[in-house]
């Protein structure tokens, strides 16, 4: 799969190795069990799959990069080696370079380059894509850290360009950033939609812009009250996000059940196509 030349948004499916995510923690710890999943993403539609080995939810502990390599290392290895796209979803360089070495073809990185300061240096010499998603602090603080002026965007899209020439004077090209709004990452409830109406203006930066919505907090408002604790039940409003964002040109969307979203993008395809004035 080419990743930059798809005129629809891309399904990039959730594969999670952890016993603690809050949104599949614990669901796909066995290596065989993390295959099969990722098998199964494809199958329904996910056109690359993001392997994590930590979890990075409001709170979570940090794990060493060998732990992590150990959990994601086998299968990374095995769905590429049956053809798969893979991302690696770390903080780390040494698990990134591992990964890479195993087959993977993007480096995703929740911190943009800010949690390990070997992180972008490592991406150059690798020359693979690089997601760089903005966040602030680390998972233990980042709540704390929601605090924006009257211009919340502009403040992502300007901390997100520091971290783009970071980035660049480390050696990573250009044409291999892909910029990520980091929803739930440093931003409450309404922040977080309020990013969603405002995917044009991040965009205008340049580069390839991915969405991570997917059973995020801020959809729990959006489910009946009695189901809103359950990660699962935001799938529906996860593949409506996908739509929209979609429709906004998000190069792709990072969720967990790829089957809603699979036709949410192409939703989106002919929605812009018949605009674009296709009949
Ligand atoms: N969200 C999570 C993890 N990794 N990566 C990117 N680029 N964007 C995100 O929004 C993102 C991410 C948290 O969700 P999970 O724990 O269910 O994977």
């Amino acid at each position: 799969m080419e990743l930059f030349a798809s005129l629809r948004t891309l399904v990039m499916g959730v594969l999670n190795i952890t016993p603690d995510s809050f949104s599949d923690g614990g669901s796909w710890l066995s290596p065989d069990g993390a295959v099969a999943r990722g098998r199964r993403l494809v199958a329904e539609g996910a056109d690359l799959l993001d392997v994590g080995g930590e979890s990075t939810r409001p709170g979570a502990t940090r794990i060493d990069s060998t732990t992590e390599t150990e959990r994601v290392i086998g299968v990374i290895g095995q769905l590429t080696a049956q053809g798969h796209v893979v991302s690696v979803d770390t903080l780390n360089a040494a698990t990134a370079r591992a990964a890479v070495e195993a087959g993977a073809v993007v480096v995703n990185d929740v911190s943009g380059g800010t949690s390990d300061p070997a992180m972008l240096g490592t991406v150059a010499e690798l020359g693979v894509p690089y997601i760089l998603q903005h966040s602030r602090g680390e998972p233990a603080t980042m709540v704390d850290l929601a605090r924006y002026g009257e211009d919340l965007v502009g403040e992502i899209m300007a901390e997100l360009e520091a971290r783009v020439a970071a980035a660049v004077a480390e050696g990573i090209r250009e044409e291999n950033l892909i910029l990520d709004p980091g929803l739930g990452f440093a931003k409450e409830g309404p922040q977080n939609w309020r990013v969603l109406t405002e995917l044009d203006r991040l965009q205008s930066l340049g580069f390839p812009v991915l969405v991570g919505a997917s059973r995020k907090r801020f959809l729990a408002e959006i489910v009946p009250s009695e189901l809103a604790s359950d990660p699962r039940e935001r799938d529906f409003a996860t593949a409506a996000v996908s739509a929209i964002a979609a429709r906004a040109g998000a190069w792709a969307v990072r969720v967990h059940e790829a089957r809603p979203s699979r036709d949410a993008v192409r939703v989106a395809a002919a929605w812009r196509a018949a605009e674009g004035g296709a009949q």
